[in-house]
């Protein structure tokens, strides 16, 4: 602490070293008592409030109305699908399933629908706190959507919160729906492939945090890169929900390399491989009306497991798409809460049930329950609009350039991060034009950011398809695309080109088997005492399979953790926004005990770039001193 004072003194800081400052400032034997977790939490107000939050435009704290939640205290919370898998297993609930006239939802607004919407910014407080109303609001749903994909790294990455627990917390709020991530097989929830004893770490401490329904995809619909996966799920009797990847369009006569006995054929081998359930994954939102209608009518003809539809409304022709599906017989179909719905996330479920009105398999739900749900979220997305992609109309161009819509508003910040912001015509039209180079491939996370990555590579140099083969060998391409070319995200169907994979490798080999297969197994002996020795505390399970996925995003949520607390606990518009002055907010930072923050005043800069941000903290004055990143 005498350092830090000596350090922070104003003279020290203009660069004047003679030390006689030091004899005479006494306050710099003030030592301050170690950092505690209210100056902790100051700190990180005071930071937010001068220098704004990452990727949020630095700007007062806006108005917001407070947020609706609907009144459940008094409605008793019934048993649902939760119930029945731990009373009969997977298996039972398929012949549950099977016995069903109407069909099924699942609600994705806890996971696809702010990954796709908000990239992925919504917080557990935010999440957490509808979870028990939506538990006795909505028991009939199939599923709630509320893990993995995306919301993984972020919630290290971004919102500095633990994503194990959302997940602990969230079961305990929803005791008696099933609760279902998405898993990107070899790739768990990373954008990599990983050791195989490390997916099988992942599921099975993800099946014991709470998660009940495994969908588990391949980013090239490689069934071998997903049996690992699929046997983990398995063995921890939880439910394989084995998800195909649909691209193309199947009543296109000339896009024949994904036709419709290509995904009979794939549907057939993920039911020998254990599936419990067919996921149909369109990613992109590229599955017409007429398109889903032979789909599911020819799969359900072809295999005996029931199907669950998974579709972005990017187009504007979700719902029906979705209608044409339900009348071929689809068992379950994915939602979003109204006001988190539409455009590239799910289709609305309200919209859905009032399009079914009159029709015999209108899906079994309360729809004033869903709608009074909906308020909540359409208070809660307010929070969250500096995430918002901009799109703000059905975007039928999807069917040309087929990105997904997790990636949409993704690629555009990338574009713009490198210059390109106002191509960004080109770069879509790229996308397309790469796909074809790299012999139509199925493109979703990871390999759609492959084909992001190089057509922002080429857009940027200049390059067409031509350039590639007459050039290549002098070409330095990027990474992913390396990687992808070495087979290390997999198979793609039909091989890869030939020659654009020599000239990509440069007389590197390729692998051609899994490459979970040739990595070493994670050695979690060893990972555990080093993390042990870096953290300086007991390490859980959790902690270690976090860091083993994401080592520098793992430690770097743990730096923060140790200069900030736990800011999990934080309202979200002062977390995103910090305080105005003479603002009063409550932070419960555990059960029963409550922090009152006033923010009294903030000084101009000073020479050395700091502002004294002043406070009250349970109305002791306090004082943090904050650099001026501005
Ligand atoms: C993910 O992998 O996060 C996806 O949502 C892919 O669609
Ligand atoms: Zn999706």
């Amino acid at each position: 602490p005498f350092l830090e004072n000596v350090m922070l003194h104003n003279q020290f800081m203009t660069g004047e070293y003679n030390t006689t400052f030091i004899d005479e400032s006494p306050e710099l034997f003030v030592f301050p008592k170690r950092k505690d977790r209210g100056t902790k939490m100051l700190t990180f107000i005071g930071e937010t409030t001068v220098n704004g939050f990452d990727g949020v435009e630095k700007k007062e704290k806006p108005n917001f109305d407070n947020l609706f939640v609907p009144k459940y205290e008094h409605i008793d919370l019934q048993n649902g699908t939760k119930q029945i898998l731990e009373e009969k297993g997977p298996e039972g609930v398929v012949d549950w399933l099977n016995k069903q006239e109407e069909v099924l939802l699942t609600d994705t607004t806890f996971r696809d629908a702010h990954q796709s919407l908000l990239a992925t910014r919504i917080r557990t407080k935010d999440i957490v706190r509808i979870a028990e109303p939506t538990a006795k609001l909505l028991p009939n749903l199939f599923s709630a959507e509320m893990w993995g994909g995306a919301t993984f790294d972020v919630a290290y990455r971004f919102l500095k919160e633990d994503p194990w627990e959302r997940l602990l917390k969230f079961r305990e709020k929803m005791p008696n729906i099933l609760l279902q991530m998405l898993l990107r097989a070899s790739n768990a929830v990373g954008y990599k492939n990983y050791p195989d004893n490390l997916i099988e770490e992942f599921v099975e401490k993800s099946a014991n945090g709470g998660i009940d329904v495994f969908r588990i995809f391949d980013s090239l619909n490689w069934v071998e890169g997903m049996i690992p996966a699929i046997k983990a799920v398995r063995d921890n009797n939880k439910i394989a929900e084995v998800a195909m990847c649909y691209t193309g369009d199947i009543l296109d006569p000339t896009r024949t390399k994904y036709d419709i006995s290509y995904y009979k054929n794939l549907a057939k081998e993920l039911e020998q491989s254990g599936a419990h359930i067919l996921g149909i994954k369109d990613m992109a939102g590229l599955l017409k009306p007429e398109a889903a209608y032979r789909l599911i009518s020819e799969l359900k003809e072809t295999i005996s497991i029931p199907i669950h539809l998974h579709t972005h409304d990017t187009s504007g022709n979700g719902i029906y798409t979705y209608a044409r599906a339900i009348d071929a017989g689809v068992d379950i179909v994915d939602v979003a809460n109204g006001p988190m719905a539409g455009l590239t996330s799910q289709p609305s479920a309200q919209t859905l049930y009032h399009a079914l009105e009159g029709a015999e398999r209108q899906p079994n739900i309360n729809i004033e329950h869903y709608e009074k749900l909906g308020a909540y979220w359409e208070g809660v997305r307010t929070y969250y609009r500096d995430f918002e992609s901009g799109m703000n109309a059905p975007h039928s161009e999807i069917y040309q350039h087929e990105m997904p819509g997790g990636q949409y508003s993704n690629l555009q910040q990338q574009a713009k991060a490198v210059g390109l912001g106002e191509r960004w015509d080109e770069v879509k039209k790229m996308f397309r034009r790469v796909n074809d180079l790299f012999g139509d491939v199925v493109k979703v996370t990871p390999s759609s950011k492959v084909v992001g990555d190089m057509a922002l590579f080429m857009v940027q140099n200049n390059l067409t398809e031509d350039d590639i083969y007459e050039k290549g060998e002098t070409i330095n391409f990027p990474d992913s695309v390396v990687e992808f070319a070495s087979g290390y995200i997999g198979q793609p169907y039909q091989g890869f080109p030939k020659e654009l994979q020599r000239i990509i490798l440069k007389g590197k080999k390729p692998i051609t088997v899994r490459p979970g297969q040739l990595l070493d197994p994670v050695n979690f002996e060893h990972l555990k005492e080093q993390l042990y020795k870096e953290l300086n505390r007991q390490v859980n399970s959790f902690d270690m399979i976090s860091y083993a996925l994401y080592p520098k995003v793992y430690m770097d949520y743990h730096e923060f953790y140790e200069t900030y607390g736990d800011v999990s606990v934080l309202d979200s518009p002062t977390f995103f926004y910090g305080m105005n002055i003479g603002e009063v907010i409550e932070i419960e930072i555990e059960q029963g005990k409550t922090l009152i923050v006033k923010l009294v005043s903030i000084t101009e800069p000073r020479e050395d770039g700091t502002r004294v941000v002043y406070f009250e903290l349970n109305g002791q004055a306090r004082q943090v001193v904050i650099r001026d990143k501005n």
